[in-house]
């Protein structure tokens, strides 16, 4: 049984992606230690968020902490982290990261194959009061070592060879996907090791849940409005949807991964391309929930097919449940006619 499968077989992230990566012949580890320094600076966030009321590694950068030093705030001090580990790894080219407005050349020395876009503490604003927050990652692969430019991460979703998030709540759960489904792991802090939890996760065809911020309902389009009200009052006399929104978007993801339904930031008339950022919210989410069986929309095209323009470039997301976002679909696609 599980427990014991844990207690004796351990099932490591590193051991169930080396088994992964040795279906491939082509494969020389690379990924495996890409992904070993990702899951290092997960441990590192999740041990800090952990004692972040205690050690006063919360609140503004600028405050003096116990130690005399210059505080830095938790986001900016878990994105040196990411960094450091990801550069240290040897196997990166390029990284983009939320809290840099510009995108990071490797140096040539430490350069790899792989291209990381990521935000190191997403929904950090939720720390002083709890709520969990998450690191998301999105990784790339060039194909030759040629000098690296914003090309390599202009790309769309689909071009992705991984993704996933970890969440730093009650526990530190990292959900991962190389492109064959989807696996959950989780932090056994007594080993230091994420073992396997959750393998082959799928998402519900269909949901009880929607979550959305309804406090921009008045900025809303139709589609959105339509879908949102359908939920309140099912037409088709079937019990309303359940709402929920934590207002971080890996909590909120992670609900709806494990229970189905749908989570939304749409477009409405004050930010018309909605909120959450392309390249390391919407395309891992994205690419996560299409490999767990459901779908994501940007209420013009499947999200994973757009090409973003800037590093980042905003989009709206409907993502969740298959049938659920074929709903939405249906409606934006009907306005489309009416237009
Ligand atoms: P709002 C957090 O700041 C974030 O980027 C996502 O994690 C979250 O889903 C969204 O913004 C919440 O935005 O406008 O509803 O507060």
């Amino acid at each position: 049984h599980a427990a014991d499968a844990h207690r004796t077989d351990l099932m490591t992230i590193t051991r169930f992606v080396l088994n992964e990566q040795s279906k491939y012949p082509e494969s020389r580890g690379d990924f495996t230690i890409l992904l070993n320094h990702i899951v290092l600076g997960c441990k590192f966030v999740c041990s800090s968020v952990n004692k972040a009321g205690l050690a006063k590694l919360i609140g503004l950068a600028g405050e003096i902490n116990i130690q005399g030093e210059e505080q830095k705030k938790l986001d900016v001090l878990s994105n040196e982290v990411f960094i450091k580990a990801l550069v240290s790894s040897g196997r990166t080219c390029i990284l983009v990261s939320e809290e840099d407005e510009d995108a990071i050349i490797v140096e040539p020395s430490k350069r790899g194959r792989y291209c990381v876009v990521f935000d190191p503490l997403d929904g950090s604003s939720n720390i002083d009061c709890g709520v969990s927050i998450g690191t998301i990652f999105g990784i790339y692969m060039v194909k030759d070592d040629h000098e690296p430019t914003l090309a390599d991460v202009l790309q769309p979703g689909k071009q992705m060879v991984a993704a996933g998030y970890c969440m730093y709540g009650s526990s530190c759960t990292l959900v991962l996907s190389t492109g064959k489904g989807v696996n959950g792991f989780t932090l056994d802090p007594s080993l230091g090791e994420f073992i396997l939890t959750h393998p082959d996760i799928r998402i519900p065809k269909k949901g009880k849940i929607y979550s959305v911020n309804e406090g921009n309902a008045k900025n809303w389009d139709g589609p959105t409005a339509k879908y949102v009200e359908n939920c309140k009052f099912p037409k088709d006399g079937s019990p309303s949807k359940s709402l929920r929104y934590i207002g971080s978007m890996v909590a909120d993801v992670h609900r709806t991964i494990l229970y189905g339904g749908t989570f939304m930031y749409p477009a409405d008339k004050k930010s018309p391309s909605g909120k959450v950022r392309v390249l390391y919210e919407v395309f891992p989410m994205s690419f996560l929930m299409e490999n767990a069986g459901g779908q994501a929309f940007t209420g013009k095209q499947r999200a994973l097919d757009l090409v973003p323009t800037k590093i980042h470039d905003r989009s709206p997301i409907f993502l969740g449940s298959y049938d659920d976002i074929e709903e939405i679909k249906a409606l934006y696609a009907a306005e489309g006619k009416e237009e």
